[in-house]
């Protein structure tokens, strides 16, 4: 009989770091409607247009169920079993007879959103037992790690924007009308952004385009790509020179001040205002504001981050907050106290203790940048990879030369993907595990609250069952992991075996749902004893996932707190003010914008649109209707010197590729500058996503270069990719 009642299911939407609170009605196993969860105290009712469509995502025909395996040209269903005792004997025959840094895998965005991905990462890590591991990371915020690893002391320990205290946000490279917001996870971010103005204060916006985050701004500033540390440079010396410096109870908190003034003053005010396209006194003024406004925060994202000086904009960033007294005050660069603490739980980090095979690139967190995945499957010799996993990533649309990767993928002697779509990347797998959705398994931000611009949590159980024969991330990890692991201890001593076997019996007992309580038991907020919590009378009053479990919408956890010098992570418990390697970089700087720089051609920056989630959701109808959105945004002036008009067709030249591009002339975008979204290019063969592959778009990672990096970190450079245009004429 078919369930008639219409029940209403809370959960958080997975899709971007906003955390909004939606809710489900729903009847038996049909979704009836999604809309925001008006009592959810972070997000408050509000919700974006991805978020209805987790209900196509959720009843997509071609959304895989079952593991497929590639013979020949055909996709053939496969059972579990089958299917995970290849992927474990392949993986292993490969490093067998290559060697262990033969296999490399790779991490992509939605890991970062998947309870039972993030709990099985560190083992699925260690079977694997490879350096060749790459994540989403180096394409995104891998600066902002390196930076905080070398100054605060943890990689993880993000800076946050307290946006709802500040009086004075200058942002830099971020469009949160579009992303809603980035490492600054925040419901309802707009609103937030419009309570800035409200209560009389003030958004300065930095932007190659005037994007539309600029219409909540109070200022916009366009700034030629790349320079961003230049400005920042530019503010640091007017308010070191200006006397306006105000550390207060940060001077005590931090080292390394005597070596500032000098560090800071290296280029001249009048050419950092050429190089950047923003005038000494628009520099002066800002840098005036924001060091006596009473409470700034300087806040900076993508657009600074995937750039050739991502590292240094951070750490001038962060010194920019802590000299103006910005940094863990309201209003200010905060850090955020999650229900379960990620920073306690994970290593502190390291960097550059080994290196890549064929560039030599560091390594950071035990990971090497994905700039270097494709080659590293390429170049033959001692340790070139032949086998790969990736895991909830589709590196072929988001890596830079997007097409060499193509290649690398074709030539690997065994690919399985842990994805649910069959895509661009994963139709080079021989093997597909496909997950179930995020509607089929429990549900806890685990890295997005620690974004977050308030403390919060919440947690929600399966909306529906798994549907008979599938398996969650979890499961599937949990399984290939064992299947790895008893395959190598096959061989060793009894002992060694019947211990390996009590270890996982006892391991069975550690459900995703047991290890998330221990984390919120042992969290700030927790009752601090774990398991044995349970046994003490008075436990009770701290968080538990079943205290969590009995607050469907939420539990507010309060503003952000200043932490320091509590949370710092540094041996000597102070903020590092200028660390070496971050010091040194300045000189780079300083070689590339030096007095001999020339005026670069065009240069070719991304953009993201509120009906896009990376490359993954083409496949929801609503989501790709309506216009064409991968079109060339260009400057009419630019476009007067190209002989083009709106609407012409261009080729659009890199030292890597090209692609035949539709222009929309825009004065929204700086001369000298044009602008392509990623996440597009679904005209690929051999996949099973109709509706993406009806509306295929082009893949702006056809163009970028992956030996484009910033050499600090490593992490790709995305944005400010030298281009050229001709005029177009089909023959
Ligand atoms: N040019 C340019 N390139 C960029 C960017 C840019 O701005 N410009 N942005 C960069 C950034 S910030 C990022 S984060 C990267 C993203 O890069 P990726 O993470 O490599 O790509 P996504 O498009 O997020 O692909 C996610 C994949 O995960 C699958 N998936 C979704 N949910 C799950 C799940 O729950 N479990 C599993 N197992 N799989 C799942 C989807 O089917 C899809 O195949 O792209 C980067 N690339
Ligand atoms: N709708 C939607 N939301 C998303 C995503 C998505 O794909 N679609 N992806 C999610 C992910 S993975 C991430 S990491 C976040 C990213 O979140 P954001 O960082 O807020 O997103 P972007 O839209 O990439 O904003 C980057 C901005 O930097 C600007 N920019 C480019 N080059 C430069 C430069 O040299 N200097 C300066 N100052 N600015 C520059 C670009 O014009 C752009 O406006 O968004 C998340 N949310
Ligand atoms: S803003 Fe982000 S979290 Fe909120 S509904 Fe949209 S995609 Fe989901
Ligand atoms: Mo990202």
């Amino acid at each position: 009989m078919a369930a008639t009642e219409v029940k209403t299911h809370f959960r958080t939407c997975t899709l971007c770091e906003s955390m909004c609170g939606i809710r489900v009605d729903y009847r038996g196993e049909q979704i009836i409607a999604i809309g925001g969860d008006p009592d959810d105290p972070h997000s408050r009712g509000h919700i974006c247009p991805k978020g209805y469509a987790l209900q196509d995502l959720h009843n997509d025909p071609e959304r895989l169920r079952t593991p497929l395996k590639r013979v020949g040209e055909q996709w053939l269903p496969i059972a579990w079993d089958d299917a995970l005792e290849e992927v474990a004997s392949r993986l292993l025959e490969v490093q067998a007879s290559h060697g262990k840094d033969a296999l490399a895998a790779y991490w992509g965005n939605p890991i970062a959103h998947n309870l039972g991905i993030l709990l099985s990462m560190g083992r699925f890590r260690q079977a694997l037992g490879t350096r060749n591991l790459f994540s989403a990371s180096t394409l995104d915020q891998m600066p902002h790690q390196l930076v905080s690893y070398f100054m605060y002391g943890h990689s993880q320990m993000f800076t946050i924007p307290d946006i709802d205290r500040t009086s004075y946000l200058l942002m830099l490279g971020a469009n949160p009308a579009a992303s809603n917001g980035s490492l600054m996870s925040a419901g309802d971010v707009l609103g937030r952004l419009q309570g800035i103005t409200a209560r009389g204060g003030k958004i300065v916006l930095i932007d190659p385009r005037r994007t539309e985050t600029a219409l909540y701004a109070s200022e916009h500033q366009f700034i030629q790509p790349g320079t961003d540390a230049l400005f920042l440079l530019g503010l640091l010396q007017v308010i070191i020179q200006r006397r306006l410096s105000k550390p207060g109870r940060l001077l005590e908190l931090a080292k390394g001040w005597e070596s500032l003034s000098t560090l800071l003053e290296r280029l001249p005010l009048a050419r950092i205002a050429k190089q950047t396209g923003i005038a000494a006194a628009d520099i002066e003024r800002i840098a005036i504001e924001f060091a006596s406004a009473d409470r700034a925060v300087c806040y900076g994202r993508m657009g600074i981050s995937t750039q050739e000086f991502g590292a240094l904009n951070h750490w001038l960033i962060n010194l920019l907050n802590i000299l103006t007294g910005n940094l863990d005050r309201a209003g200010g660069m905060m850090f955020s106290t999650p229900a379960v603490d990620l920073l306690k739980t994970s290593g502190r980090g390291g960097f550059d203790r080994y290196r890549s095979r064929v560039r030599g690139l560091p390594e950071f967190n035990r990971e090497l940048p994905t700039a270097v995945l494709a080659e590293e499957m390429l170049v033959p010799g001692q340790g070139q990879v032949r086998a790969f996993v990736s895991v909830a990533g589709n590196p072929v649309l988001s890596s830079p030369n997007g097409r060499q990767l193509e290649q690398a993928l074709e030539q690997l002697e065994f690919m399985v993907s842990v994805d649910f779509y069959l895509n661009e990347t994963t139709r080079h797998a021989h093997i597909i595990l496909p997950p179930t959705g995020p509607f089929e398994h429990e549900q806890y931000d685990l890295v997005f609250n620690l974004f977050s611009v308030h403390n919060v949590a919440k947690y929600a159980d399966a909306l529906f069952p798994h549907p008979p024969g599938t398996r969650s991330d979890w499961d599937i990890f949990t399984d290939l992991c064992q299947r790895m692991e008893r395959r190598k201890i096959a061989r060793k001593p009894l002992p060694q075996r019947l211990k390996y076997e009590l270890k996982a019996r006892l391991g069975a007992f550690f459900t995703l749902q047991r290890i998330l309580d221990q984390g919120l038991r042992q969290g700030p907020y927790g009752n601090g004893g774990g398991w044995l919590a349970r046994l003490n009378p008075f436990a009770g009053k701290g968080l538990s996932l079943a205290k969590l479990k009995q607050h469907p919408h939420g539990i507010d956890l309060g503003p952000l707190k200043p932490s320091l010098p509590g949370r710092l992570f540094t041996r000597d418990k102070k903020i590092d003010l200028a660390p070496g390697l971050l010091v040194q970089d300045l000189d780079r700087l300083c070689q590339r914008f030096g007095a001999q720089a020339g005026k670069p051609g065009l240069l070719l920056i991304g953009r993201r649109d509120l009906r896009t989630n990376n490359s993954w959701m083409h496949n929801s109808y609503r989501l790709v209707k309506g216009k064409e959105r991968c079109a060339l945004f260009l400057h009419p002036d630019d476009a007067d010197a190209h002989g083009l008009s709106n609407r012409d067709q261009a080729r659009l030249i890199s030292a890597k590729g090209e692609l035949i591009v539709t222009v929309k002339l825009t004065a929204d975008i700086m001369p000298g500058v044009v602008s392509l979204p990623h996440g597009w290019g679904h005209h690929r063969p051999g996949m099973r996503i109709s509706t993406a592959q009806a509306h295929p778009g082009i893949s702006m990672n056809d163009l970028t270069d992956e030996h484009l990096i910033d050499e600090l970190s490593g992490n790709a450079v995305l944005n400010g990719v030298p281009v050229t245009l001709q005029r177009y004429r089909e023959n």
